[in-house]
């Protein structure tokens, strides 16, 4: 039986793939790094540290930890202040209508992110309320494809992965959903997310009554 959702943040909910294309372009050209569109595809889903080390590589740069960490906070300022312009008009089509679908039927709803900056966004939205439980960048030490932060969030709402549907537009986090035995959903192109048990191009295809009928056994 289906009793809870999981959302991932970025690209499900909201789209702050362009902000932090922007602040980690900002981190980059002050730098002398490239980086482009292309590379920031890479970083989707992925954690802070992991983000910057893809673009050192991709650069051939090798910096000692203490100087990675300072780096990164530069690039964490850029972006959260950017957040500050962001508002409940941003929502990515279909997710604030499938959220309050969910609480309307009395569904147990968790944010599974990578961000620690998960609640600053959700303010923003004016999202709070529609979660139970907030899994973000701090909950867990272990970031996607690891399940860790999909697990902290289950168990918090206190059921079982498969009793789960984790929705995911990251192929690490569809990776990190069936880790940890959850039933997941992909947001986005084939070739990134076909590997989920179901997939939608947008948000706006994922509706409750969708998902209910490809998981029809499960409701
Ligand atoms: C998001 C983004 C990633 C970002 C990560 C960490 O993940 O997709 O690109 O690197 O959060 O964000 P922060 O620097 O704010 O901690 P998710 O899991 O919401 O898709
Ligand atoms: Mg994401």
């Amino acid at each position: 039986m289906i009793k809870g959702f999981i959302f991932d943040l970025d690209g499900v909910i909201t789209d702050t793939a362009e902000l932090h294309y922007a602040a980690w372009k900002k981190l980059s050209d002050e730098q002398g790094w490239h980086f482009d569109r292309e590379l920031n595809e890479k970083l989707r889903g992925i954690s802070r540290m992991d983000s910057i080390k893809v673009i050192m590589d991709h650069n051939g740069v090798s910096l000692d930890d203490a100087t990675i960490v300072e780096l990164a906070t530069m690039k964490n300022d850029i972006y959260v202040d950017s957040l500050d312009d962001m508002t409940p008009e941003d929502y990515l089509p279909g997710a604030r209508e499938l959220l309050t679908h969910l609480r309307s039927e009395g569904f147990s709803v968790a944010l599974g992110s990578a961000s620690k900056n998960a609640n600053k966004v959700l303010k923003q939205l004016n999202a709070v309320h529609f979660f139970d439980v907030i899994g973000d960048g701090n909950s867990v030490s272990k970031s996607k494809p690891a399940p860790d932060i999909f697990l902290f969030a289950s168990d918090k709402l206190g059921l079982r992965p498969d009793n789960c549907i984790v929705f995911e537009d990251a192929e690490k986090g569809i990776d990190a959903a069936k880790a940890g035995n959850f039933h997941s959903v992909g947001i986005g192109p084939e070739e990134r997310v076909g590997h989920a048990d179901i997939r939608f191009d947008t948000m706006k295809q994922a509706t409750l009554f969708e998902v209910k009928s490809h998981f029809k056994d499960l409701f």
